[in-house]
């Protein structure tokens, strides 16, 4: 069983604006490590390797349009203690998206949350406070997706990808 979950991953220019703007928070909290940023479409949870070639398999054939997100709001979320970058804009692309993805881990008997879908770049976790910056939007677009695994390493959590699928346009 793997702990996967489907993502955005961001180009090195979006980590770094990323980094940039934690660093300016100057809050509490532990800083979400530059390679680990990126935005989480769809939690799987533990997926066994049949799980994991059906969702797979289907994913492959979910157009991969492009998508931008405009990533211009600071959201303090109290119950898992962390800061986000949250986007006020996002596309149909990316709804879409979301939507074929949900549909494919229920058919594989996969539970997920029912939660609408909040696009959003953890930047700080175990936060504890609510920070009012001003700061630039960062203008996000992306071209694909990944399923992504999530491990425990030496030095903290690491994520893998394990697929990644890229539009063509
Ligand atoms: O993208 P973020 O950082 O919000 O919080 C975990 C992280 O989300 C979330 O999946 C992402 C990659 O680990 N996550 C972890 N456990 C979860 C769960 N049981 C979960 N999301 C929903 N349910």
């Amino acid at each position: 069983m793997k702990r996967l979950f489907f993502a955005l991953w961001p180009e090195l220019h979006i980590r770094q604006q990323c980094a940039t703007l934690t660093g300016k928070l100057n809050s509490s909290g532990k800083p979400v490590t530059p390679a680990n940023l990126h935005v989480t479409l769809l939690f799987l949870g533990r997926t066994s390797p049949e799980q994991q070639a059906a969702v797979t398999r289907e994913a492959s054939q979910i157009p991969a349009s492009p998508t931008t997100l405009k990533f211009d709001h600071l959201s303090f979320w109290k119950k898992p203690a962390v800061l986000c970058l949250t986007a006020s804009q996002f596309d149909q692309n990316l709804s879409k998206l979301h939507e074929n993805l949900v549909n494919i881990a229920k058919q594989q008997g996969i539970a997920v949350e029912d939660r609408p879908f909040t696009p959003h770049v953890t930047l700080v976790k175990k936060a504890y406070s609510v920070i009012d910056i001003g700061f630039s939007p960062v203008i996000w677009h992306s071209d694909g997706f990944c399923l992504v695994e999530s491990c425990a390493g030496a030095n903290g959590i690491e994520y893998r990808i394990i697929e990644r699928w890229t539009t063509t346009l």
